[in-house]
């Protein structure tokens, strides 16, 4: 994993791998055109021309160039449909599309692509595209990574890159590709197709184990927080309930390392630091005796519990069985002046 100041990046060089949620990005796969207009220079619809003239090819040659042209491509067709897009490393002609919604900050992303080698012997070299989010109006942006990019002439290679959306996000609506060479061979023109831009998908799982508890976990509801790591600084809140064995699922879109914190309706708040999501982790004790939910266990609780004393709660009903009776009173006595963690 490479890591800079503003975003964390991981380059899968493998096949893509299966990601759930809709794609981010409209006509991901360059198959709907603007008109019948052939030549160099062309874009599809939703993307534009940044720098430079990057290029679509179209099978048959309807829309911009036909594969053949300067035998870049010939006897190609799309990695989806028959259309895509390549632009000359040398410039670099660059192209974007502004995202219909900005990115989130923090939150985790997946882009995926084909990538094919020009058989073109000016630009039979690897290449890839370096994927930008940029301010459309300050025109800073941030680099989000790199694909692998291209190794042989004529075959689409699938990769992606995974990355965290920067701080800035919420202002850098433009994903704007740029090509480059990835050898010193020389410049590259790195056909691109069949975009996802979508998030992970993932699930945390794990279980708790509620102190003193005699009555079944079954419907205990528990409040989830993944917060930034060593920091109480929440990124996503989830409230679900626990099953007969005291385990809990609940979907992210976070990916990375996290801290998970939970707490139940009378028991303090357990912090699970440094967790690494998505996945299943570790399990936490939830430890019983807040009555009120202050995250502590202190005379207020002590004074619902004797309030509640010989009813049937559930206020003040610690263990979950018999109403509120002497067993409840001793599990707070036992814990009394205990916090939870913050
Ligand atoms: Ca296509
Ligand atoms: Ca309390
Ligand atoms: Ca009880």
């Amino acid at each position: 994993m490479l890591r800079s100041n503003v975003v964390a990046i991981l380059i899968l060089c493998a096949q893509a791998h299966a990601v759930s949620g809709a794609n981010l990005l409209r006509n991901p796969s360059f198959e709907t055109v603007p008109s019948a207009a052939t030549g160099e220079g062309l874009m599809p619809s939703d993307w534009f021309t940044v720098s430079g003239t990057p290029d679509t090819f179209s099978v048959g040659g309807t829309y911009g160039l036909a594969p053949s042209y300067q035998g870049n491509f010939t006897g190609m067709s799309g990695a989806q449909g028959g259309r895509w897009v390549a632009s000359w490393s040398g410039a670099p002609e660059q192209f974007a599309q502004n995202l219909t919604t900005p990115l989130v900050p923090g939150r985790s992303y997946v882009l995926s692509a084909a990538l094919a080698q020009s058989a073109r012997a000016a630009v039979n070299h690897p290449g890839s595209y370096r994927v930008l989010l940029v301010n459309p109006s300050t025109l800073q942006g941030v680099v989000l990574g790199e694909f692998t990019g291209t190794a042989v002439a004529g075959v689409w290679l699938r990769q992606s890159i995974e990355f965290v959306a920067p701080a800035t996000a919420s202002t850098m609506t433009r994903l704007q590709f740029r090509p480059i060479a990835t050898s010193t061979s020389g410049h590259a023109y790195p056909a691109l197709d069949d975009l996802s831009l979508t998030e992970p998908g993932g699930s945390l799982s794990g279980n708790v184990v509620l102190d003193a508890f005699l009555g079944s976990p079954a419907g205990v509801p528990i409040t989830i927080e993944i917060r930034n790591p060593g920091s109480t600084i929440v990124r996503e809140t989830h409230i679900t309930t626990l099953n007969a064995s005291g385990g809990y699922s609940v979907a992210t879109s976070l990916a990375g390392t996290f801290d998970v914190a939970i707490r139940g309706s009378h028991w303090l708040r357990a912090v699970g630091s440094s967790r690494t999501l998505p996945g299943s982790i570790s399990s936490l004790l939830l430890v019983n005796g807040d009555v009120d939910g202050s995250n502590a266990v202190d005379s207020d609780d002590f004074d619902l519990l004797v309030s509640g004393f010989g009813g049937q709660g559930p206020v003040g009903d610690l263990d979950g069985v018999n109403g509120v009776d002497s067993d409840d009173f001793d599990i707070l006595v036992a814990r009394f002046g205990l916090l939870g963690d913050p």
